[in-house]
């Protein structure tokens, strides 16, 4: 594979993809290939039909968790987004709106007292919904700062009732290439899959977004269930779950599959641990286009620094 040796804010924004800049060009031109055969629709904000959850929103905030900058403007965040299922670069929008998010179920299994699948709405109207104001910081060093709706994953953990010899619980996307052409191409290990530890998982900031400025989330954000984890990179954030596997052994994430020693199964953003192709010190806010210091764990250490206590000798920052 060619590996592209450029930090990554000297790639120019349109072409910027560090994440997956490592893949061949011959690799990412048939991907370019097969996506322009593919329709795209003109109204990326909005589903086929009324959202049946459409009742729940604006969700109350939690004023717990500030923000220490502006929200990122809503069409800013929802027009530049990594779904790799979508295509290479950031402009997917009008690509996932292929993605169908009814009927949709969500599956438990492993290491659980009984198995069980979920349709989403059920699920959605079985758990606590509120708002929470978060940064996000991808690992290519841009970040943003959005409201989501959700609930906390503890609340997740609760319902599926893990058994206690469950260590992880791993998190995977859908696999329907009638929705995502892209799953057609051998670019990607699909499904998309990430994981968590269950100390992680059950953390207060950990988080299952069902919506995003106070409406149920638009696809190229990963509705209907998406993760999202604010001190670690936005890998780790998958989108689209179906499927929650507690298990012993530690999930290897897509990203670790692809570069193993550039994308690691913690992935907490530290600004002192660069990337192996660029700095990891600064960030550049895509609402402002401002540049500004990252911070250890992305300023959420008060909640998560605990978690890695002991754990020193593993790669917690990539
Ligand atoms: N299924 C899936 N989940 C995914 C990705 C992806 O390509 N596929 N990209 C990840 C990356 S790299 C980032 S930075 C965030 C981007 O989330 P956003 O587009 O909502 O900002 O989603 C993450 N979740
Ligand atoms: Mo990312």
């Amino acid at each position: 594979m060619n590996i592209i040796h450029r930090r990554g804010w000297e790639i120019p924004e349109s072409q910027a993809a560090p994440e997956h800049l490592f893949m061949s060009r011959r690799a990412l031109l048939r991907g370019v290939t097969a996506l322009a055969g593919v329709t795209s629709i003109s109204k990326v904000g909005c589903a086929e039909g009324a959202d049946p959850t459409a009742d729940l929103y604006p969700a109350k905030r939690n004023e717990k968790y500030k923000l220490d900058r502006e929200i990122t403007p809503e069409k800013i965040a929802s027009y530049y987004n990594n779904f790799y299922e979508y295509g290479q670069d950031k402009y997917i929008a009008s690509h996932a709106q292929q993605l169908k998010t009814r009927p949709w179920t969500v599956k438990f299994d492993g290491m659980v007292e009984k198995e069980k699948t979920v349709g989403i709405d059920d699920l959605i109207r079985a758990m606590p919904l509120e708002e929470r104001l978060y940064r996000m910081r991808c690992v290519e060093a841009w970040s943003m700062a959005v409201p989501w709706t959700g609930f906390a994953m503890a609340k997740l953990v609760e319902f599926a009732k893990p058994l206690s010899s469950a260590k992880y619980v791993k998190m995977e996307s859908f696999l329907d290439s009638s929705m995502a052409p892209a799953q057609r191409l051998p670019l990607f290990p699909w499904p998309y899959v990430e994981g968590l530890t269950m100390a992680e998982a059950t953390n207060e900031l950990t988080f299952l977004v069902t919506g995003i400025y106070g409406k149920p989330a638009v696809k190229q954000h990963g509705a209907p269930l998406r993760l999202v984890t604010p001190w670690k990179y936005g890998f780790k954030g998958i989108k689209s779950i179906v499927r929650f596997t507690f298990t012993d052994k530690r999930p290897v994430g897509t990203w670790e599959v692809l570069q193993a020693s550039e994308y690691g199964f913690w992935a907490n953003v530290n600004p002192q641990v660069a990337h192996p192709r660029w700095s990891q010190a600064t960030e550049r806010d895509i609402g402002t286009g401002d540049r500004r210091p990252t911070l250890l764990f992305n300023g959420y250490g008060e909640y998560v620094a605990d978690l890695y206590k002991g754990l020193e000798s593993e790669k917690l920052y990539m």
